[in-house]
């Protein structure tokens, strides 16, 4: 089954809240980041816990270890139940936050490649198998992945087994649901669903990416 994850990047509590009251029945998870928690503040992720989902901190921490330590810390007691942390800063910094995280009950993902065109320039392949590498290393329980590239998950996916692949890229920047769900445990999707019309109805059609 391929789980259905919202980023919700909206700008105000209220506007979260609307949204998520509105798709709560479709989806698995929601994911918020910078947009969200620098508008609305971290005791949003309070708020969000009304719907009873698990909730991903996506703040690709990128620190030296004692700083990603803390950061992850603030995340955990926030009451998040999961971290999206860089893997370029090496072994130290992202075993920071899993540690963090699994004394906390919650999960650690690491981004290997990113789903916009510019992550090519640097974190393609070869760069992104080692990070791949490096999250199976640091004992994380997952990748960030790209939707809108099907080979490189395949690529990834061998490197990391059955560790999970979080895979945004899918809708507004191009990538095909049908193509990547059966690689993929869960399909991030932000615009698609908080830019649509009828939010609930655009989130119930991804959701049907648990059956493909
Ligand atoms: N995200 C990506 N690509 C990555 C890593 C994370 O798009 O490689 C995040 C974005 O920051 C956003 C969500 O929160 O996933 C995708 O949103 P959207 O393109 O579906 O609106």
């Amino acid at each position: 089954m391929t789980e259905l994850m919202l980023a919700l990047d909206v700008l105000t509590r209220a506007e979260a809240m609307d949204i998520a009251e509105k798709t709560y029945p479709y989806i698995d998870a929601i994911k918020i980041g910078y947009p969200l928690v620098l508008g609305s503040g971290l005791s949003v992720a309070r708020d969000l816990a009304e719907f009873d989902l698990p909730l991903i901190a996506d703040f690709k921490v990128a620190d030296i270890p004692n700083t990603n330590r803390l950061i992850a810390e603030h995340v955990f007691e926030a009451g998040f139940s999961g971290i999206i942390t860089q893997g370029f800063t090496g072994r130290d910094s992202v075993s920071a936050c899993v540690d963090v995280a699994h004394n906390a009950g919650g999960k650690c993902y690491v981004v290997t490649e990113m789903s916009h065109p510019g992550a090519l320039d640097f974190m393609g392949e070869g760069v992104a198998e080692r990070l791949a590498e490096l999250a199976v290393e640091c004992n994380a329980d997952g990748i960030i992945a790209p939707a809108t590239r099907p080979e490189r998950v395949k690529a990834l996916r061998q490197i990391i087994g059955s560790k999970k692949i979080l895979s945004p890229g899918v809708g507004a920047q191009g990538g095909s649901a049908e193509e990547i769900a059966p690689l993929i445990d869960s399909m991030i999707v932000g615009r698609s669903i908080y830019n649509s019309e009828d939010p609930a109805k655009a989130a119930q059609s991804y959701s049907c990416v648990r059956d493909l």
